[in-house]
């Protein structure tokens, strides 16, 4: 059996943490990158039985030589490094605009035929909520500098296929968290073990090109299309309702017309505070 080689930047953030453990298998190896240690399995919500074939490079993904090196022999790359939140536009723009063009120009250097972009739905965030979901090629209305970044990203992505033909997908990612902590995370929750079979579905789809998917669960309350999703083999079961009843009872049943939190895509992060800062 030959070896799947997957290099994830990002290693020790949130959503590594919580991918990491459910991807572990037999005839695949992990390559993690990041600029701080990677926390050890044993402090993950660990599930995986098999045996971890993981190896661990420190620094930047801004790094062109580092990130190509990386790239040597892999199959994939799962790029999630970089700022996951807003900030000033001089540290969104280098992590996180020069980030994604390294690794994809890192990627194409080292001939990875597949990339997989953590995009997000701050890219389309003053998208308002309709009752239909939004399809992933709803034009982008970024919320934030951080939202930009991620349109930049899937733009990239799109010129790294059709210049140089790398298979690229880019999640869409609504929220992607152990659980739902609001009632907007009712509509955009992906569940851990959602997040892990879209990433399966990702690695294995044949000859995808370049596609935006939304990263989401198959919540009830969902504001996003599950075609694109479906479209690559990703069958997402979990549904954030779960969690509904013990919001509703805290907040009370989502008001639309009174929060912009639950009216546009990009909730509170449409608030011009947040977009303010330099
Ligand atoms: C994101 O893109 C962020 O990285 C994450 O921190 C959450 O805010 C998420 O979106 C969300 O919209 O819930």
């Amino acid at each position: 059996m030959t070896t799947q080689r997957i290099l994830i930047t990002g290693a020790s953030g949130g959503v590594a943490g919580l991918l990491r453990p459910r991807i572990i298998a037999p005839g695949r190896s992990l390559r993690l990158l990041d600029i701080a240690d990677p926390p050890e399995l044993s402090e993950l919500d660990s599930i995986t039985d098999s045996t971890p074939d993981e190896e661990i490079v420190i620094g930047s993904v801004t790094d062109l030589g580092l990130m190509e090196q990386a790239c040597r022999g892999m199959d994939a790359l799962i790029h999630l490094g970089g700022l996951s939140v807003e900030a000033a536009a001089d540290d969104i723009v280098d992590v996180n605009i020069k980030g994604t063009i390294t690794a994809l120009e890192a990627a194409r250097r080292a001939g990875v035929p597949r990339v997989i972009l953590a995009s997000s739905n701050h890219a389309v965030g003053f998208q308002p909520r309709t009752d239909r979901p939004i399809p992933a090629d709803a034009p982008h209305r970024p919320d934030t500098y951080y939202g930009l970044s991620k349109v930049a990203m899937e733009g990239a992505g799109r010129m790294y296929h059709d210049r140089f033909g790398i298979d690229v997908i880019c999640l869409r990612i609504g929220s992607w968290f152990a659980g739902v902590s609001d009632l907007r995370g009712l509509a955009t929750w992906m569940s851990p073990a959602d997040g892990a079979r879209l990433i399966e579905a990702c690695l294995r789809v044949e000859s995808p090109g370049y596609r935006v998917v939304w990263g989401i669960s198959r919540n009830t309350r969902r504001w996003f299309s599950l075609d694109e999703g479906e479209a690559v083999g990703y069958h997402p079961v979990d549904d954030s309702e779960i969690f509904a009843p013990a919001l509703i009872a805290e907040h009370g049943e989502p008001d639309f017309d009174a929060d912009a939190a639950l009216n546009r895509v990009g909730g509170p992060w449409t608030y011009v505070e947040l977009g303010k800062r330099m």
